[in-house]
Protein backbone atom coordinates (compact mmCIF):
# COMPACT_ATOMS: atom_id res chain seq x y z
CA UNK A 1 0.00 0.00 0.00
CA UNK A 2 1.35 3.90 0.14
CA UNK A 3 4.18 5.03 2.11
CA UNK A 4 3.10 6.08 5.66
CA UNK A 5 3.69 9.55 6.70
CA UNK A 6 6.88 10.07 7.96
CA UNK A 7 6.22 12.21 11.84
CA UNK A 8 7.44 15.41 11.04
CA UNK A 9 7.73 15.07 7.54
CA UNK A 10 5.54 16.37 4.45
CA UNK A 11 3.06 13.90 3.50
CA UNK A 12 4.45 12.40 0.16
CA UNK A 13 2.19 10.20 -2.58
CA UNK A 14 4.00 7.16 -4.00
CA UNK A 15 1.47 5.30 -6.05
CA UNK A 16 2.11 1.30 -5.43
CA UNK A 17 3.54 -0.64 -8.80
CA UNK A 18 0.61 -3.14 -9.23
CA UNK A 19 1.83 -6.07 -11.18
CA UNK A 20 -0.23 -7.80 -13.57
CA UNK A 21 -1.27 -11.13 -12.15
CA UNK A 22 -3.49 -13.56 -14.18
CA UNK A 23 -5.71 -16.53 -11.87
CA UNK A 24 -6.51 -19.00 -14.55
CA UNK A 25 -9.74 -20.98 -13.24
CA UNK A 26 -10.18 -24.42 -15.71
CA UNK A 27 -10.38 -27.54 -14.48
CA UNK A 28 -8.52 -29.01 -17.09
CA UNK A 29 -4.52 -29.35 -17.39
CA UNK A 30 -3.83 -28.83 -20.68
CA UNK A 31 -5.66 -25.80 -20.84
CA UNK A 32 -3.68 -24.63 -17.28
CA UNK A 33 -0.51 -25.89 -19.41
CA UNK A 34 -1.23 -23.82 -22.56
CA UNK A 35 -2.01 -20.90 -20.76
CA UNK A 36 0.78 -20.92 -18.64
CA UNK A 37 3.58 -21.50 -21.81
CA UNK A 38 2.10 -18.49 -23.50
CA UNK A 39 2.72 -15.99 -20.87
CA UNK A 40 6.04 -17.71 -19.13
CA UNK A 41 8.44 -15.78 -20.97
CA UNK A 42 6.75 -12.08 -19.90
CA UNK A 43 8.67 -10.71 -16.85
CA UNK A 44 5.73 -7.92 -15.87
CA UNK A 45 3.25 -11.06 -15.76
CA UNK A 46 2.54 -13.51 -12.62
CA UNK A 47 0.51 -16.46 -13.35
CA UNK A 48 -1.23 -17.99 -10.89
CA UNK A 49 -4.24 -21.23 -11.68
CA UNK A 50 -6.86 -23.18 -9.67
CA UNK A 51 -8.35 -26.48 -11.28
CA UNK A 52 -11.07 -26.76 -8.55
CA UNK A 53 -13.23 -24.96 -8.97
CA UNK A 54 -14.43 -24.50 -5.70
CA UNK A 55 -11.70 -22.92 -4.94
CA UNK A 56 -11.76 -20.23 -7.23
CA UNK A 57 -13.63 -17.70 -4.83
CA UNK A 58 -11.48 -18.30 -2.20
CA UNK A 59 -8.24 -17.52 -4.41
CA UNK A 60 -9.57 -14.92 -6.47
CA UNK A 61 -9.74 -12.98 -2.75
CA UNK A 62 -6.62 -14.41 -1.13
CA UNK A 63 -4.47 -13.61 -4.28
CA UNK A 64 -5.93 -10.16 -5.50
CA UNK A 65 -5.52 -11.19 -9.42
CA UNK A 66 -5.61 -7.75 -11.51
CA UNK A 67 -7.45 -10.26 -14.21
CA UNK A 68 -8.86 -13.47 -13.92
CA UNK A 69 -9.55 -15.79 -17.05
CA UNK A 70 -12.59 -18.08 -16.34
CA UNK A 71 -13.89 -21.39 -17.81
CA UNK A 72 -17.35 -21.83 -18.14
CA UNK A 73 -17.83 -25.60 -18.13
CA UNK A 74 -16.51 -27.81 -14.94
CA UNK A 75 -17.37 -30.46 -12.94
CA UNK A 76 -20.46 -29.50 -10.61
CA UNK A 77 -19.81 -25.81 -11.02
CA UNK A 78 -21.18 -23.19 -13.32
CA UNK A 79 -18.64 -20.38 -14.79
CA UNK A 80 -21.56 -18.16 -14.78
CA UNK A 81 -22.60 -18.91 -11.43
CA UNK A 82 -18.25 -18.17 -10.34
CA UNK A 83 -18.63 -14.29 -12.22
CA UNK A 84 -21.65 -13.63 -10.32
CA UNK A 85 -20.11 -14.55 -7.13
CA UNK A 86 -16.65 -12.41 -7.75
CA UNK A 87 -19.45 -9.63 -8.25
CA UNK A 88 -20.53 -10.00 -5.11
CA UNK A 89 -17.64 -10.24 -2.86
CA UNK A 90 -15.53 -6.80 -2.31
CA UNK A 91 -12.08 -7.96 -3.19
CA UNK A 92 -13.09 -9.31 -6.43
CA UNK A 93 -16.18 -6.85 -7.08
CA UNK A 94 -14.24 -5.14 -9.98
CA UNK A 95 -11.67 -7.55 -11.32
CA UNK A 96 -11.89 -8.09 -15.08
CA UNK A 97 -12.97 -11.33 -15.64
CA UNK A 98 -12.35 -12.70 -19.42
CA UNK A 99 -14.32 -15.46 -19.81
CA UNK A 100 -12.49 -18.43 -21.34
CA UNK A 101 -14.48 -20.37 -23.51
CA UNK A 102 -14.71 -23.87 -25.80
CA UNK A 103 -17.86 -22.54 -27.73
CA UNK A 104 -17.61 -19.08 -30.37
CA UNK A 105 -21.58 -18.50 -29.31
CA UNK A 106 -22.91 -15.22 -29.38
CA UNK A 107 -25.69 -16.47 -26.74
CA UNK A 108 -23.07 -17.06 -24.33
CA UNK A 109 -21.17 -14.32 -25.18
CA UNK A 110 -24.05 -12.13 -24.37
CA UNK A 111 -25.04 -14.05 -21.26
CA UNK A 112 -21.36 -13.99 -20.12
CA UNK A 113 -21.25 -10.21 -20.48
CA UNK A 114 -24.31 -10.08 -18.31
CA UNK A 115 -23.90 -11.87 -15.48
CA UNK A 116 -20.44 -9.28 -14.95
CA UNK A 117 -17.86 -11.04 -17.60
CA UNK A 118 -15.45 -8.21 -19.24
CA UNK A 119 -14.22 -10.19 -22.03
CA UNK A 120 -14.86 -12.92 -24.07
CA UNK A 121 -11.89 -15.80 -25.35
CA UNK A 122 -12.42 -18.84 -27.40
CA UNK A 123 -10.29 -21.74 -26.51
CA UNK A 124 -7.45 -21.96 -26.97
CA UNK A 125 -6.53 -18.23 -27.64
CA UNK A 126 -3.87 -16.75 -29.89
CA UNK A 127 -0.72 -16.00 -27.53
CA UNK A 128 -0.50 -12.40 -28.69
CA UNK A 129 -4.13 -12.08 -28.50
CA UNK A 130 -4.28 -13.58 -25.29
CA UNK A 131 -1.12 -11.01 -24.00
CA UNK A 132 -2.64 -7.97 -25.19
CA UNK A 133 -5.53 -8.64 -23.27
CA UNK A 134 -4.56 -9.80 -20.72
CA UNK A 135 -2.11 -6.54 -20.38
CA UNK A 136 -5.17 -4.23 -21.45
CA UNK A 137 -7.59 -5.00 -18.59
CA UNK A 138 -5.59 -5.55 -16.02
CA UNK A 139 -4.21 -1.93 -16.96
CA UNK A 140 -7.56 -0.43 -16.25
CA UNK A 141 -7.86 -2.29 -13.06
CA UNK A 142 -4.78 -1.40 -11.91
CA UNK A 143 -5.62 2.15 -12.28
CA UNK A 144 -8.64 1.96 -11.05
CA UNK A 145 -6.52 0.63 -7.73
CA UNK A 146 -4.40 3.83 -8.12
CA UNK A 147 -6.95 5.97 -8.28
CA UNK A 148 -8.85 4.31 -5.00
CA UNK A 149 -5.30 4.82 -3.39
CA UNK A 150 -4.95 8.38 -4.20
CA UNK A 151 -8.48 9.42 -3.49
CA UNK A 152 -7.69 7.53 0.05
CA UNK A 153 -4.83 9.17 0.63
CA UNK A 154 -6.06 12.57 -0.28
CA UNK A 155 -9.04 12.05 2.11
CA UNK A 156 -6.23 10.84 4.94
CA UNK A 157 -4.68 14.47 4.51
CA UNK A 158 -7.47 16.31 4.63
CA UNK A 159 -8.43 14.72 7.64
CA UNK A 160 -4.74 15.15 9.16
CA UNK A 161 -4.76 18.90 7.57
CA UNK A 162 -8.09 19.65 9.48
CA UNK A 163 -6.39 17.65 13.19
CA UNK A 164 -3.87 19.75 12.24
CA UNK A 165 -5.32 22.98 11.74
CA UNK A 166 -7.25 22.55 14.81
CA UNK A 167 -4.02 21.96 17.10
CA UNK A 168 -2.45 25.03 15.38
CA UNK A 169 -5.66 26.83 16.39
CA UNK A 170 -5.43 26.11 19.73
CA UNK A 171 -1.57 26.64 20.01
CA UNK A 172 -2.26 30.19 18.58
CA UNK A 173 -4.46 31.04 21.08
CA UNK A 174 -2.07 30.19 24.38
CA UNK A 175 0.44 31.46 26.28
CA UNK A 176 3.61 29.67 26.10
CA UNK A 177 5.27 30.05 29.21
CA UNK A 178 1.87 29.66 31.49
CA UNK A 179 -0.46 27.25 28.97
CA UNK A 180 -3.54 29.86 29.75
CA UNK A 181 -5.04 32.35 27.33
CA UNK A 182 -3.09 34.32 25.52
CA UNK A 183 -3.27 37.73 24.99
CA UNK A 184 -4.32 37.73 21.33
CA UNK A 185 -7.19 34.65 22.63
CA UNK A 186 -7.80 37.67 26.06
CA UNK A 187 -9.08 40.28 22.68
CA UNK A 188 -11.10 38.39 20.81
CA UNK A 189 -13.11 36.94 23.80
CA UNK A 190 -13.20 40.42 25.40
CA UNK A 191 -14.72 41.61 22.19
CA UNK A 192 -16.55 38.84 21.64
CA UNK A 193 -18.52 39.13 25.35
CA UNK A 194 -19.16 42.46 24.76
CA UNK A 195 -21.67 42.18 22.03
CA UNK A 196 -22.75 39.55 23.79
CA UNK A 197 -23.58 41.70 27.21
CA UNK A 198 -24.99 44.67 25.06
CA UNK A 199 -27.18 42.02 23.25
CA UNK A 200 -28.50 40.68 26.25
CA UNK A 201 -27.96 43.92 28.55
CA UNK A 202 -26.14 41.86 30.60
CA UNK A 203 -23.11 42.83 33.33
CA UNK A 204 -19.13 42.42 32.07
CA UNK A 205 -16.74 42.54 34.40
CA UNK A 206 -12.89 42.53 33.97
CA UNK A 207 -10.05 42.40 36.38
CA UNK A 208 -6.65 43.01 35.60
CA UNK A 209 -4.32 41.46 37.75
CA UNK A 210 -0.48 42.45 38.39
CA UNK A 211 1.71 40.74 40.81
CA UNK A 212 3.49 42.81 43.30
CA UNK A 213 7.22 43.62 43.48
CA UNK A 214 7.61 40.65 40.65
CA UNK A 215 11.02 42.98 39.66
CA UNK A 216 12.49 42.33 43.35
CA UNK A 217 11.52 38.60 43.18
CA UNK A 218 13.12 38.07 39.52
CA UNK A 219 16.48 40.33 40.69
CA UNK A 220 16.28 38.29 44.09
CA UNK A 221 15.80 34.30 42.78
CA UNK A 222 16.36 34.94 38.51
CA UNK A 223 14.13 34.78 35.56
CA UNK A 224 13.80 31.17 35.54
CA UNK A 225 12.11 30.78 39.21
CA UNK A 226 10.18 34.08 38.22
CA UNK A 227 8.70 32.09 34.92
CA UNK A 228 7.88 29.66 37.79
CA UNK A 229 6.25 32.16 40.10
CA UNK A 230 4.02 33.46 37.08
CA UNK A 231 3.05 29.72 36.01
CA UNK A 232 2.33 29.46 39.79
CA UNK A 233 -0.23 32.48 39.98
CA UNK A 234 -1.95 31.57 36.42
CA UNK A 235 -2.32 28.32 37.93
CA UNK A 236 -4.52 30.49 40.91
CA UNK A 237 -6.46 31.87 39.39
CA UNK A 238 -7.84 29.68 36.39
CA UNK A 239 -8.50 27.67 39.94
CA UNK A 240 -10.41 30.74 40.95
CA UNK A 241 -12.95 30.54 37.81
CA UNK A 242 -16.25 28.62 38.51
CA UNK A 243 -18.50 29.17 35.00
CA UNK A 244 -17.45 27.86 31.23
CA UNK A 245 -17.38 31.45 29.66
CA UNK A 246 -15.17 32.68 32.61
CA UNK A 247 -11.34 33.48 31.09
CA UNK A 248 -7.94 34.14 32.82
CA UNK A 249 -5.50 35.50 30.47
CA UNK A 250 -1.85 36.48 30.31
CA UNK A 251 -2.02 40.41 29.52
CA UNK A 252 1.58 40.70 29.13
CA UNK A 253 4.82 40.46 31.32
CA UNK A 254 3.44 40.23 34.85
CA UNK A 255 -0.13 40.83 34.16
CA UNK A 256 -2.90 38.95 33.86
CA UNK A 257 -6.68 39.43 32.69
CA UNK A 258 -9.59 37.60 33.86
CA UNK A 259 -13.42 38.38 31.86
CA UNK A 260 -16.06 37.28 33.45
CA UNK A 261 -19.51 37.57 31.83
CA UNK A 262 -22.48 38.26 32.82
CA UNK A 263 -20.89 39.11 36.21
CA UNK A 264 -21.63 41.95 38.50
CA UNK A 265 -19.41 44.03 40.53
CA UNK A 266 -19.97 42.27 43.63
CA UNK A 267 -19.33 39.44 42.30
CA UNK A 268 -16.38 39.72 40.08
CA UNK A 269 -15.17 41.69 43.28
CA UNK A 270 -15.45 38.88 45.06
CA UNK A 271 -13.78 36.43 42.72
CA UNK A 272 -10.84 39.24 42.85
CA UNK A 273 -10.28 38.73 46.67
CA UNK A 274 -10.23 35.01 46.66
CA UNK A 275 -7.16 35.31 43.68
CA UNK A 276 -5.66 37.65 46.02
CA UNK A 277 -6.02 35.24 49.16
CA UNK A 278 -5.11 31.95 47.50
CA UNK A 279 -1.62 33.74 45.86
CA UNK A 280 -1.10 34.99 49.27
CA UNK A 281 -1.67 31.77 50.80
CA UNK A 282 0.75 29.76 48.59
CA UNK A 283 3.38 31.53 50.76
CA UNK A 284 5.98 32.55 47.69
CA UNK A 285 8.90 33.81 49.23
CA UNK A 286 9.85 37.34 47.82
CA UNK A 287 11.44 38.75 51.01
CA UNK A 288 12.42 42.51 49.60
CA UNK A 289 8.60 43.04 48.88
CA UNK A 290 5.91 44.83 51.43
CA UNK A 291 4.54 41.36 52.04
CA UNK A 292 7.54 39.14 52.49
CA UNK A 293 5.56 36.82 50.25
CA UNK A 294 4.15 36.75 46.28
CA UNK A 295 1.07 38.65 46.16
CA UNK A 296 -0.85 40.81 43.90
CA UNK A 297 -2.91 43.38 43.29
CA UNK A 298 -6.08 43.69 41.30
CA UNK A 299 -8.58 46.37 39.37
CA UNK A 300 -11.85 45.47 38.65
CA UNK A 301 -13.90 47.21 36.02
CA UNK A 302 -17.57 46.37 35.45
CA UNK A 303 -19.90 47.89 32.83
CA UNK A 304 -22.83 46.74 30.78
CA UNK A 305 -21.77 47.13 27.32
CA UNK A 306 -23.91 49.46 25.47
CA UNK A 307 -22.63 51.77 22.42
CA UNK A 308 -21.52 54.67 24.32
CA UNK A 309 -18.39 52.65 25.29
CA UNK A 310 -16.27 50.47 24.46
CA UNK A 311 -14.05 47.77 25.67
CA UNK A 312 -11.15 49.53 26.02
CA UNK A 313 -13.26 51.79 28.63
CA UNK A 314 -13.37 48.83 30.08
CA UNK A 315 -9.71 47.69 30.27
CA UNK A 316 -9.12 51.77 31.32
CA UNK A 317 -11.18 51.36 34.01
CA UNK A 318 -9.74 48.34 35.47
CA UNK A 319 -6.13 49.47 35.07
CA UNK A 320 -7.16 52.64 36.38
CA UNK A 321 -8.45 51.14 39.64
CA UNK A 322 -5.44 48.09 39.69
CA UNK A 323 -3.47 51.70 40.17
CA UNK A 324 -5.17 52.33 43.35
CA UNK A 325 -4.71 48.80 44.72
CA UNK A 326 -0.72 49.63 44.15
CA UNK A 327 -0.80 52.66 45.82
CA UNK A 328 -3.40 51.75 48.50
CA UNK A 329 -0.41 49.33 49.67
CA UNK A 330 -0.40 46.50 47.08
CA UNK A 331 -2.38 43.05 47.89
CA UNK A 332 -5.32 43.44 47.20
CA UNK A 333 -8.36 44.69 45.17
CA UNK A 334 -10.03 48.12 44.09
CA UNK A 335 -13.25 48.04 42.60
CA UNK A 336 -13.60 51.54 39.60
CA UNK A 337 -16.51 53.32 40.94
CA UNK A 338 -18.64 53.70 38.08
P1 LIG B 1 4.66 46.51 41.12
O1 LIG B 1 4.35 45.90 42.43
O2 LIG B 1 4.51 47.99 41.15
O3 LIG B 1 3.87 45.88 40.02
O4 LIG B 1 6.19 46.22 40.83
P2 LIG B 1 6.81 45.19 39.83
O5 LIG B 1 8.23 45.01 40.19
O6 LIG B 1 5.98 43.95 39.81
O7 LIG B 1 6.60 45.92 38.47
P3 LIG B 1 7.58 46.32 37.35
O8 LIG B 1 6.71 46.72 36.21
O9 LIG B 1 8.60 47.30 37.86
O10 LIG B 1 8.36 45.01 36.99
C1 LIG B 1 7.77 43.93 36.36
C2 LIG B 1 8.77 42.85 36.27
O11 LIG B 1 8.21 41.70 35.73
C3 LIG B 1 9.94 43.24 35.41
C4 LIG B 1 10.05 42.12 34.42
O12 LIG B 1 11.38 41.69 34.26
C5 LIG B 1 9.23 41.03 35.03
N1 LIG B 1 8.70 40.16 34.03
C6 LIG B 1 7.81 40.46 33.04
N2 LIG B 1 7.57 39.34 32.29
C7 LIG B 1 8.29 38.35 32.81
C8 LIG B 1 8.47 36.97 32.47
O13 LIG B 1 7.91 36.42 31.53
N3 LIG B 1 9.28 36.22 33.25
C9 LIG B 1 9.93 36.76 34.31
N4 LIG B 1 10.71 35.98 35.02
N5 LIG B 1 9.81 38.05 34.63
C10 LIG B 1 9.00 38.84 33.91
MG1 LIG C 1 3.31 45.38 35.74
MG1 LIG D 1 4.00 44.13 39.05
Amino acid sequence: MYQAVAAGAEPEYKPTKFKVRVLLVDDQLLVVEAVRRMLADQADIEFHFVTDPNQALDCAQRLQPTVILQDLVMPGVDGFDLIRRYREQQNSAHVPVIVLSAKDEPKLKAHGFAVGANDYLVKLPDRLELLARVRYHSGAYISRLQRDEAFKFLRESQKQLAEANIELQKLAALDSLTGIANRRRFDETLAHEWQRGQRERRPLSLLLCDIDCFKLYNDTFGHLAGDLCLKKAAAVMTACLKRPADLAARYGGEEFAIVLPDTDAAGARQLADECIRNLADLAIDNPRSDHGVVTMSIGVATFVPSVDASPADLIAGADKALYGAKGDGRNRAVSAVE
